[in-house]
């Protein structure tokens, strides 16, 4: 396995929002201009947001400045700024051969851009302090160690929330161009349209709330909402205990890059802490697992993690307490600087597709979908089709309204969580794990298809016939193995395979991720052909 050098930058790329610069110097006026579509260039990259690395070599060698320089350097870096109309703020410094070598993070303040979303799924075993991590963190107010921050949520969501039920809920953290929280200033932290409205970026929360002791709603909570980022909590009196182990393995498997939360500092003592850490440390280096820990205790660790974490080898880890608030801020900064994973823009141009994860039926409006928009927009008005159902047929059906937020929009597009009111449906025909797609593409329905499985865990071996439940975006059905390239099967063992969904046809791609589970069983796999 390579080596990850965390303190080395890598050479410069053309492509994408980091921009180095060994010096700035003034000749013309020219060269601000120049600067500036530069900087708008790596701002597009970033959905507004780019960084600059002051003082190093395009190869990525820390020269560095002297002060003078520096200082020259970034007043050119602030008048380009002003003309794209962009904020700088010094995110880290460092020593360089010859002087300073300073990290930039740059953000447009332009107010039409929605901001930029990032999905984070909080995993771990129950009672680990996952709910009220995300509810100290989004409200910022602490907890007493009996649940108080969970039970102020309920307060403040009786404000905003109109009665909605759904086992798996998100909750925003946003911050605003200066990296500040947004919720922090509102008089209701958890507001969804005010925090959408006045943030340049936001964390969204995901919480399982007390459904990830099952494994099929933990793998829903991974796979239908595709995050960015996996957070597992993890209490450091009790350590990763068997649950989390399990939610580490999902994330490994599923390629999610992860960091991990101790929480419960004021509440375990320091050697009992150090024991858990040591052991979780122990289990990132496994082989299987392969992870570089990197346990972040100042500022500048921070930054490295934002930045490495992207890798998916790197585990930043941090300490906190929920009831005294020790180590919050350091989280607090790695989220702002944390980059989304995904470039959901590409997905604009293609089709509109999005899997149904939840339908309601809301008094007075009719059949309402909820789903990650995966790619196209759609809007208010537009025609689509909804399926497959059990013959394997497609229905057309007009989108009535959207909300994004709990805010009415006209149109919606990729990475965004949205609800989608329907007609010439009824709530009753719409299952989970259906597909509304663009009404001018053809959908096909399958019920076979050839993939490549690998059997994490199976207690015995698995021959021709055997059936499992198949997880992938919101589909969850029983699939039968129709045939094999190596048969039987055995826990390790990776396999060309022909699978057959039994009772219901549905919507799947070539390319897409899949997880098998039945019992003791677990598998993972990916489509590489769709059989008619
Ligand atoms: N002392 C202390 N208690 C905490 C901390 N974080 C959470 N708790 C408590 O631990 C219990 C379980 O937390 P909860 O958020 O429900 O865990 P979850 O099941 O992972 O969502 C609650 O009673 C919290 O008040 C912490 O940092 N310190
Ligand atoms: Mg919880």
């Amino acid at each position: 396995v390579k080596a990850i050098n965390l303190t080395k930058y890598p050479p410069e790329d053309d492509e994408g929002k980091v921009e180095y610069k060994l010096k700035i110097v003034r000749d013309n006026l020219e060269k601000v201009e120049k600067l500036a579509s530069q900087l708008k260039y790596r701002l597009a990259e970033g959905c507004g947001e780019a960084f600059y690395i002051i003082g190093i070599t395009d190869d990525g060698l820390p020269e560095g400045l002297n002060e003078e320089e520096l200082k020259k350097s970034l007043n050119i870096l602030s008048e380009a700024c002003r003309v794209v109309g962009a904020k700088v703020l010094r995110i880290r410094e460092r020593r360089g051969r010859k002087g300073k070598v300073v990290e930039l993070l740059i953000r447009t303040c332009r107010e039409e851009r929605p901001p930029i979303t990032i999905t984070v799924t909080a995993l771990g075993n129950v009672d680990a302090g996952k709910s009220t991590l995300i509810g100290v963190l989004t409200t910022g107010k602490l907890d007493d160690g009996r649940g108080s921050a969970m039970k102020m949520i309920a307060r403040y969501l009786h404000e905003v929330e109109s009665g909605r039920t759904s086992s798996i809920y998100s909750r925003p953290l946003g911050f605003d161009v200066n990296g500040r929280v947004v919720n922090y200033s509102l008089s209701s932290p958890l507001n969804e349209a005010e925090i959408y409205l006045n943030s340049f970026k936001i964390i969204s929360f995901v919480d399982l709330g007390g459904h990830e002791r099952y494994f099929k709603t933990t793998l829903r909570g991974v796979m239908s909402r595709e995050p960015d980022y996996v957070m597992l909590v993890i209490g450091a009196n009790a350590g990763l205990l068997k649950m989390g182990k399990e939610h580490l393995g999902i994330s490994v498997a599923l390629r999610v890059p992860l960091f991990a939360v101790f929480t419960k500092m004021d509440l375990a003592p320091p050697h009992v802490a150090q024991r858990n850490l040591r052991d979780f440390i122990r289990l990132l280096k496994m082989p299987g697992v392969d992870k570089l820990p990197l346990i972040v205790k100042e500022v500048d660790d921070v930054v490295l993690a934002a930045r490495h974490i992207q890798s998916g080898r790197v585990v930043p880890i941090f300490s906190v307490s929920n009831v005294n608030g020790k180590g919050l801020d350091l989280l607090l900064r790695f989220l702002n600087l944390l980059q989304p994973r995904r470039r959901w823009e590409e997905n604009l141009k293609k089709p509109f597709k999005l899997y149904v994860e939840d339908v309601f039926n809301v008094k007075g409006v009719g059949a309402v979908v909820a789903g990650l928009v995966l790619s196209g927009s759609i809007s208010e008005g537009d025609r689509a089709l909804i399926g497959p159902f059990k013959d394997g047929g497609w229905r057309e059906v007009r989108v009535k309204s959207i909300h994004l937020n709990r805010v009415p929009v006209h149109r919606v597009s990729p990475g965004q969580y949205v609800t989608l009111a329907l007609s010439d449906i009824s709530f009753e025909e719409i299952e989970k794990g259906q597909v509304v797609l663009d009404n001018r593409v053809k959908p096909r329905s399958v019920t076979s298809f050839k993939a490549l499985v690998t059997i994490l865990k199976h207690p015995t071996t698995i021959k021709r016939g055997y059936q499992a439940v198949f997880h992938c975006h919101s589909v969850r059905s029983t699939i039968a193995f129709e045939y094999m390239d190596k048969e039987p099967l055995r826990t390790g063992d990776t396999s060309k395979v022909e699978l057959r969904f039994v009772y219901h046809p549905w919507y799947v791609e070539k390319g897409s991720i899949f997880v098998l589970r039945e019992a003791r069983t677990k598998a993972i796999g990916s489509i590489i052909d769709i059989k008619n």
